[in-house]
């Protein structure tokens, strides 16, 4: 009868414990600021955010996908380069800006003749 009480009590902790704790941990591992960026080829809308607004010294992460063809992402005056962003597929890239002010982001692979037009800026405030 005790060893029953016990076993019911462990499954229990099991049962509430562990998604209680994979929620804080994943809490914990998702920085505040999380931004999801689509590219799509200008005539389709460009960009989905031209514009990203961050906080100095909070870290971001951006998550890159394009819903087309292959695009790139360069942020030159943050040192950022993601490389290829294949459709459908997913990249993330963190920082942390260390400075306020406004910094250009481009596509840097050749994906239409629209290509020179996909640029926006990442303010940092
Ligand atoms: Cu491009």
């Amino acid at each position: 009868m005790k060893t029953e009480l016990i076993s019911l009590v462990l499954v229990l902790l099991a049962l509430v414990g562990t998604p209680t704790g994979v929620i804080l941990y994943d809490n914990a591992a998702r920085p505040a600021n999380e931004i999801t960026l689509v590219a799509h080829r200008p005539l389709d809308g460009n960009w989905s955010q031209r514009e990203i607004r961050v906080k100095r010294g909070q870290t971001v992460r951006l998550r890159l996908t394009s819903e087309d063809v292959t695009h790139g992402f360069y942020v030159p005056d943050l040192g950022i380069d993601a490389g290829p962003i294949s459709p459908g597929k997913f990249k993330t890239v963190e920082f942390t800006p260390e400075r306020t002010g406004s910094f250009r982001f481009y596509c840097n692979i050749l994906c239409s003749h629209e290509h020179g037009g996909m640029i926006g800026q990442i303010i940092v405030e």
